[in-house]
């Protein structure tokens, strides 16, 4: 049965190989060719009509035909902020990243190698898998409008891989997501892939493997795509990357106990940023920042972990919130901000305080096991210019477990007003039920998830992407698909969390409006529903016992993962696919040679005697 298999696929690849029957395409997307090769210097920029609910102006005037145009000069990050628009030519920080953003012409290239090795974040060895021997891995650092073209060579010793841009919208280039079992085959040891897509958001955020639980490993690095501001500053520190350290087996071995034995099984054994941290029995490094009195210095925060929750601040120093996710906001003041799972919050901190050092923390809320509770020293430095090189004596400021929630509401206002037109509001009902257990064939007796009051389970060898241009219409239970066919409207839909723990749920593809959110059951009052200029952002936190409204605009087709954040919640099948615009798939996103190669790859992989040592266990993703 096998070797008919194989002999059929490659049968439908020369098929879709032959360019008289490809799905033809619409003239804004690009073609394969170009996508993998070289693009057509600056044009209009993107643009598509104003929704009938709101009126804004539009950008079909906004040529950038020198490419240089929107390039800030180093270090000018006060001069392009705040209200500025001087580095970004027609582009601002009032356009919406959503309808419209720069075609800068111009490609920006990395390559990533991830290996098996040893490395040692906080002083302690342990096995890893890096990107190009770093933990975390290399900056992917662009402009908006800017075309990312990442090439990935995977020389894991035995595993498959696929790479997922966090928060990138990915309009047009839905087979450049980096799902397995959605859009791509994972990617075989000794193979390479390229991946390109348009960086038509800015901000901060992520890469990482999508493979079951691998990331928690160290396949992930911090991504940065430059563009304006809500307020202005001086010194941009970067990333600041919080995430947890398992170290007996790695995380599948941790997957595999949490999956047999229950939730409760995961405590780090330290928590890490930027790669490092002291331990307490001593050794290991932690991370300084420094500040330049008088500066505004830009931190950018991302969790990038696997199961924490944590409020992120700093001693003696209040923070002004300017992002949430790719979502640019109205800035405002806090101590602490919220950091869930795939979130990002960019902040200024001005240094204004007595030159000295101060510790940042990040202090896991109670809805994680946690033996770390951030209060100690085991903490990076803020170190002003000229303090002496000590030990800071400063002290948490106060701080409510507020059980895991995201901002208030009240706080994060959108900097772009995006109004949401509920007059055909009409939820979709997805329960997330509460683990419970069943017996698999390969795994025995094991704990799982539903969404939707379906587990999700993806097809590793038969992608639904390539279904899809395959002409192949099956679907099973297991995709958990959720078809939305409707163009350029708001979908809706609201999650129930019947369990006592919180998730950080991650939408690709789309930012979900939050329209109410809150403990126990929806009221269903549509009156109270935040709709004017509801927060707009790819990771949100479903609290613990409550629920949340959402929508989203119809207007990116693809087939897109929403999940739980939490690694161990969706190996065991807390994900749902949102099939959106099913039939305009094919005429708008190309599908690249590279992925159905890769799935031929794959499949011939799985024969040998080494594909065969690693059977899959958990969702796939
Ligand atoms: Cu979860």
């Amino acid at each position: 049965m096998k070797s008919f298999k194989i002999f059929s696929l490659v049968l439908i690849y020369l098929f879709l190989g032959s360019a008289s029957i490809l799905p033809s395409r619409a003239t804004t997307s690009l073609s394969t060719a170009s996508r993998l090769g070289v693009l057509k210097p600056a044009s209009l920029a993107s643009s598509r009509p104003a929704r009938k609910t709101v009126s804004r102006p539009t950008y079909r005037d906004g040529f950038l035909r020198n490419r240089d145009s929107i390039i800030p000069p180093q270090g000018s990050g006060g001069v392009c902020g705040g209200s500025s628009n001087g580095c970004w030519g027609n582009f601002s920080i009032e356009t919406d990243p959503e309808t419209t953003w720069p075609n800068t012409g111009r490609i920006v290239e990395y390559n990533l190698t991830i290996v098996n090795t040893t490395c040692a974040p906080d002083g302690i060895p342990k096995p890893c898998l890096l990107f190009n021997n770093q933990f975390p891995g290399p900056i992917i650092e662009a402009n908006w409008g800017d075309w990312l073209k990442i090439t990935v060579n995977n020389q894991l010793q035995d595993n498959g891989t696929v790479i997922h841009w966090h928060g990138i919208r990915q309009k047009g280039t839905n087979d450049q997501d980096g799902v397995n079992g959605l859009t791509e085959c994972r990617l075989v040891p000794g193979h390479s892939r390229t991946y390109m897509w348009q960086a038509t958001s800015f901000g901060t955020s992520w890469y990482h493997s999508h493979a079951s639980t691998q990331y928690g490993d160290g396949v992930v690095g911090p991504m940065v795509i430059h563009g304006p501001t809500s307020a202005g500053y001086d010194i941009d520190l970067g990333p600041v990357a919080i995430s947890e350290i398992y170290r007996a087996g790695g995380s599948a071995a941790l997957d595999t106990i949490i999956t047999t034995q229950g939730p409760l099984k995961d405590v780090p054994g330290n928590i890490l940023f930027n790669g490092m941290n002291v331990n307490p029995n001593g050794g290991g490094q932690r991370l300084q920042l420094s500040f330049e009195p008088g500066k505004r210095h830009l931190i950018r925060f991302i969790n990038t972990g696997v199961d924490n929750f944590y409020k992120v601040g700093i001693d003696s120093h209040m923070m002004q919130v300017i992002a949430i996710d790719f979502t640019p906001v109205e800035p405002y003041t806090a101590q602490y901000v919220s950091l869930g799972i795939g979130q990002r919050m960019d902040v200024i901190v001005t240094a204004n305080n007595t030159v000295g050092n101060y510790w940042l923390r990040a202090i896991p809320m109670s809805c994680v096991e946690n033996n770390y509770d951030g209060k100690g020293i085991q903490n990076p430095i803020i170190s002003y210019n000229g303090a002496p090189a000590s030990l800071p004596t400063t002290t948490a400021a106060p701080l409510e477990d507020d059980g895991c929630l995201d901002e208030p509401a009240e706080n994060t206002i959108p900097f772009v007003a995006n109004p949401v037109d509920i007059s055909n509001f009409d939820p979709r009902h997805l329960p997330v039920a509460s683990p419970f257990q069943v017996t698999s064939n390969d795994e025995g007796r094991v704990f799982r998830w539903s969404i939707g009051n379906t587990t999700q389970n993806v097809d590793l060898e038969n992608p639904i992407l390539q279904r899809l241009f395959q002409g192949n219409s099956t679907i099973t239970p297991e995709d958990n698909i959720i078809g939305v066919d409707e163009k350029d409207t708001w979908a809706f839909w609201y999650l129930q969390n019947n369990f006592y723990e919180p998730h950080p749920i991650h939408m690709h593809g789309n930012d979900l409006r939050i329209l109410s959110t809150g403990q126990g059951q929806w009221d269903e009052d549509i009156t109270k529903l935040s709709i004017t200029n509801p927060m707009r952002r790819d990771t949100f936190m479903l609290p613990a016992g409550g629920y949340a409204v959402l929508a989203f605009f119809t207007d990116n087709p693809g087939i897109w993962l929403m999940h739980c954040h939490i690694s161990w919640h969706i190996s065991e099948g807390l994900s749902t696919s949102l099939f959106v615009r099913k039939d305009d798939i094919v005429p708008n996103v190309t599908i690249a040679k590279n992925i159905q190669e890769g799935c031929l790859a794959w499949d011939q992989f799985l024969q040998t005697d080494h594909g065969k040592t690693y059977p899959l266990l958990g969702s796939g993703v």
